[in-house]
């Protein structure tokens, strides 16, 4: 298999499981691909809220370029790493989606969680008449009922929750794509911040996509970031893009490879950006990255739990085919944020 060029590999106090901690191997309904999940802990449980693309295979892909459904479900741990036990029925269904809400909403995916004053809330990205919709949804305690709550206008995604008001409001990280603007297309991180998860205004570019070296397409953020006592921690997924590369999914060739950048955040005003990691913290580097799945290169973290010991949980999807894991010590992610690398 060719290499994505130039090699990039995870930061050394980076440890992944390697091996993915779940797969459609574990479905209990069809399944294809299993990724780009949200995790939290909650009441003594680990909650994972994945997503689940099923209803075509390899060869009728590249055949017919027939795109999977996609669905999310709820998977629970006791420890956050196995044991996850998968509910029987999808907590959202594309199908049952557009049934709902019309003929406006296709589908929810890349679901991420904030347990913000003790209730649940999720983001989804939601592919729409429109274009791309970053959502806010209400869950029950027993993750079996969303109800979303505020839609932004296209096109958005990539929306984080910050898991406590900052300065009296609800805040927000999220990904516009702007089409116009001295450098198009514009990939930035952006801050917005609400009075009550609805409105939602104050916008600001946080990251703007140049300060990442090792991003060439686009960057957006990953999982809601985490309160540490030098600031929020906070992944971010970037892209690079090599047009020698092929086109679409499951070819040795897919050009894009995405790697999770990690920043801090200045507690008071997260707006600022107090620390950068240069490199990414987490790169595509193990067979079940690069060498397999739907779109190999491919890590885009949308969970991280920071655990009274000091350790920190990334949960990451893995080549748009595999949800997995890795851990790392909280201060020696904030030591890459705040020395920077080369
Ligand atoms: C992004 C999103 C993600 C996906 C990634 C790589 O634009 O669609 O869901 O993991 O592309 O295909």
């Amino acid at each position: 298999m060719a290499r994505f060029t130039p090699y990039l590999d995870s930061a050394p106090c980076v440890k992944k499981l390697d091996r993915p901690i779940l797969s459609s191997e574990d479905m209990p309904y069809d399944s294809l691909l299993v990724f780009n999940a949200g995790v939290t802990k909650f009441n003594g449980k680990y909650i994972m809220v994945f997503r689940n693309d099923y209803g075509t295979d390899p060869e009728r892909f590249l055949r017919e370029k027939h795109m999977p459904g996609t669905s999310v479900g709820v998977a629970i741990s006791d420890n956050g790493i196995d044991g996850w036990q998968v509910r029987k029925e999808y907590l959202l269904d594309n199908h049952r989606t557009s049934d709902e809400t019309g003929r406006e909403i296709k589908r929810f995916y890349d679901p991420r969680i904030t347990i913000l004053e003790g209730r649940p809330y999720l983001t989804l990205a939601a592919d729409t008449r429109h274009g791309v919709r970053g959502c806010i949804a209400e869950i029950d305690d027993n993750f079996e009922k969303v109800n979303v709550i505020s839609m932004s206008v296209p096109n958005n995604r990539n929306m984080v929750l910050f898991p406590e008001k900052i300065g009296g409001y609800y805040c927000r990280l999220e990904r516009p794509m702007a089409m116009f603007g001295e450098h198009c297309m514009n990939y930035d991180v952006w801050f917005s911040k609400s009075p009550d998860l609805r409105m939602w205004g104050e916008s600001k570019v946080v990251l703007d996509d140049r300060m990442v070296k090792f991003a060439n397409e686009k960057i957006g953020p990953a999982a809601p970031p985490v309160k540490t006592e030098k600031g929020w921690l906070t992944t971010f997924h970037a892209v690079d893009y090599d047009p020698a590369r092929g086109k679409n999914g499951w070819e040795n060739s897919w050009p894009y490879r995405y790697t999770g950048g990690i920043m801090l955040l200045d507690l008071e005003d997260p707006t600022k950006v107090v620390g950068l990691y240069n490199k990414p913290f987490i790169a595509p580097d193990r067979p079940y990255e690069t060498d397999e799945g739907f779109r190999q290169n491919t890590i885009f973290p949308g969970g991280m739990i920071l655990e009274d010991d000091g350790e920190v949980k990334i949960y990451y999807g893995a080549s748009d085919c595999y949800e997995c894991v890795c851990t790392a010590n909280v201060d020696d992610l904030i030591k890459l944020c705040l020395e920077g690398g080369e």
